[in-house]
């Protein structure tokens, strides 16, 4: 590689995308490699933060399928961040095509606390519908417009004949259930609605074995090891990109970046990982000349949402010791709903419920709160008292108990971010396989094949199974450096045997 030392390599945002393609180019020695961010940190969509004495994750929570496959458990595990337990054989071996079998305590609107059995039938069929929805995949067609579509108008029909044994109050607490869970799909998916998500390519998205565990230091633990294996000052902090000049002629072959505040850097090779979020928010002044006609469809076609948390810390639990999940089923909600009728004064109905911080010595009694959707985009508008004050109504109601009040709350407020411009991406109405291959093709295109390679793409909306996720993020990242890497390898190859000659 050495003759290629003084090749300069420009990456855009030191997300963990960014840092793992910087991270793999300068392993194979490339030593010109240069990181511009927008903010003052390192880590994006990777953010540790503090609520009080306990460290809470405002972005990346998981570590989605802790196995040897997922090269962010391999890595976690090689800097020894992670507890004992999540390294077990038994914990990597589980298996749940991404479910947990999580202890759930339910509550109603009516502050009741249902037993799992009482809402089972509900459980049982959406679980069903779920898997069916991931099998369209390789079908001619798709039966119905969208993933919320196929499972409703399956509910509707599927629910005649299955509860038909069934008291109407039942009947209705299941399909209020349902509505639940569709809400909690949409955090899952990082999508506004379910009929937003397409059902074709719903199964497009793997999973690894392995039940999902945390960082029990923060997720950026692994962002600090990898920077800490790099350059002091590879990172230009504060420096958000504006433009990026590439060529699409046969003349220029450098790519010319330039910083929101003028200043300029010309580079070989431009790897992008800003969020599909900031993409599509900027995609008319980023590129210049502008994307081809493919790449800027996908670019818009591909769904980007929002998913928040609210982290809402407690004296005493409200909850059950083993309780892991908390789900609150709204009883005037039998429609099979996941959006709320009013979001100024109703958006509190989309949060499904919270998930609790464990274990109790290290978080106390912390829940974590989800809310997807416009919804949510509301919420970060709200002041923080105003979200205190219907996060502790929603509580009491649900419980039944007038007096309980979160001791404090902090939310997260993706959508607002400039850098990101939401949560994640998901395979919206109409995506295919095709879209996420469009998304990581280099500039020039394909098509001009033979001509070296100017700006590349990565970031967790350009993998093609483990988009939305860190390790799909970290995959694309280092798939990206070793697109440049084999690039020089065959061009020296190809010296070495004219030198031969
Ligand atoms: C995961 C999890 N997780 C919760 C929440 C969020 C996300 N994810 P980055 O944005 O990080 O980096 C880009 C950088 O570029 C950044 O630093 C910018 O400042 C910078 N930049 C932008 N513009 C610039 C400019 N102009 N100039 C210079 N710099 C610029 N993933 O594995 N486990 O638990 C969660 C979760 C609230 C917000 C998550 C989770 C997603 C990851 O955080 C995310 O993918 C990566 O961090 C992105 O890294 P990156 O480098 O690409 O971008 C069927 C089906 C369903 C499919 N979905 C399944 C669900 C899986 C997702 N689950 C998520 C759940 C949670 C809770």
């Amino acid at each position: 590689m050495a003759g290629n030392r003084n090749v300069n390599i420009i990456v855009v945002g030191s997300g963990i995308a960014g840092i793992a393609a910087a991270h793999r180019l300068v392993n194979s020695g490339f030593s010109n490699v240069h990181i511009l961010e927008a903010t003052g940190r390192s880590g994006g969509r990777i953010k540790t933060a503090r609520l009080g004495d306990k460290i809470i994750e405002i972005g990346a929570n998981w570590i989605h399928g802790p196995s040897e496959e997922n090269p962010v458990f391999c890595l976690a595990r090689h800097y020894g961040l992670l507890d004992p337990a999540a390294l077990t054989q038994e914990n990597q071996a589980f298996d749940l095509g991404g479910e947990a079998p999580w202890v759930t305590n339910i509550f109603s609107s009516s502050g009741r606390k249902l037993n799992e059995k009482d809402i089972y039938p509900a459980l049982e069929m959406f679980t069903v519908l779920l898997n069916e929805s991931t099998q369209f995949q390789n079908q001619l067609g798709e039966p119905y417009a969208s993933v919320g579509d196929f499972i409703r108008s399956e509910v509707r029909q599927r629910c005649v004949e299955k509860w038909k044994d069934i008291d109407s109050a039942t009947r209705s607490l299941q399909l209020c259930t349902i509505s639940g869970m569709l809400k909690r799909e949409c955090c899952v998916n990082g999508s506004h609605s379910l009929d937003e998500v397409g059902l074709g390519a719903f199964g497009q998205y793997k999973t690894f074995p392995g039940l999902d565990c945390t960082f029990p230091g923060g997720y950026e633990g692994l962002i600090a090891h990898l920077m800490s294996e790099l350059p002091d000052d590879i990172v230009k902090y504060n420096r958000p990109v504006r433009s990026i000049y590439w060529s699409n002629t046969e003349k220029q072959n450098s790519v010319t970046v330039q910083c929101e505040d003028g200043e300029r850097f010309n580079a070989d090779h431009v790897i992008v990982t800003v969020s599909l979020g900031y993409l599509k928010r900027h995609l008319s002044r980023l590129f210049h000349p502008p994307l081809p006609l493919h790449k800027l469809h996908s670019v818009q076609r591909l769904g980007f949402g929002t998913n928040n948390k609210i982290f809402a810390e407690f004296d005493e639990p409200w909850w059950d010791a083993d309780c892991d999940v908390i789900q609150l089923v709204w009883e005037d909600e039998d429609g099979l709903v996941d959006q709320v009728p009013d979001v100024k004064s109703s958006w509190i109905k989309k949060l499904f419920g919270f998930t609790v911080l464990k274990p109790a010595e290290r978080y106390g009694h912390l829940l974590c709160g989800w809310i997807a959707g416009h919804e949510s985009e509301y919420m970060e508008t709200l002041p923080e008292p105003e979200v205190m004050d219907a996060v502790t109504k929603l509580v009491r109601r649900f419980t039944g108990n007038p007096s309980i009040t979160p001791r404090r709350i902090l939310r997260s407020q993706w959508f607002h971010d400039p850098w990101t411009n939401g949560s994640y991406s998901y395979l919206a109405k109409g995506c295919s396989q095709q879209d996420l291959e469009n998304m990581m093709e280099p500039l020039p295109p394909s098509a001009s094949k033979g001509r070296p390679l100017q700006v590349l793409f990565a970031g967790e909306a350009t993998h093609l199974y483990y988009f939305s996720t860190v390790h799909g993020a970290l995959l694309s990242g280092w798939r990206e450096a070793e697109r440049l890497i084999s690039h020089f390898s065959s061009n020296n190859s190809s010296r070495r045997r004219m030198s031969k000659l």
